[in-house]
């Protein structure tokens, strides 16, 4: 797997204090593909101590396309996080796992049953 070629892009530019579009883009399976049940949050911390962080969600506004409204309350230094949230689990996991359980209960069914003692 290749990796997510994520970018984060924040307009407009030069950033100014207030309400900012940050644009973020590359949220694949690796491959290439778009994945699908991603929740992407991001979140903006000022370089200085004592400021509480600000978050935005940035919801699917087109296909891969995921756009936030992050709002820079203050002017100075200010970094930008992205936090990508992947679906929990796809088809195959789903498959994979009941098999899994299936196997586990047919295998446990061959056991004996042991009586519960009475305390
Ligand atoms: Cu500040």
């Amino acid at each position: 797997m290749a990796g997510m070629p994520i970018k984060t892009a924040v307009t407009p530019q030069p950033v100014h204090v207030g309400v900012a579009t940050v644009t973020v883009t590359g949220v694949t399976d690796g491959l290439g593909e778009l994945l699908a049940g991603v929740h992407v949050q991001v979140e903006g911390d000022m370089a200085h101590p004592g400021m509480a962080p600000v978050f935005a969600d940035a919801p699917e506004t087109q296909p891969g396309v995921y756009t936030a409204h992050l709002n820079f309350n203050m002017p100075g230094d200010w970094v930008v996080l992205t936090h990508i949230r992947l679906a929990k689990a796809n088809k195959d996991v789903l498959t994979g796992a009941l098999r899994t359980a299936w196997t586990l209960r047919v295998e446990k069914n061959k056991k004996p049953i042991k009586k519960k003692r009475a305390i």
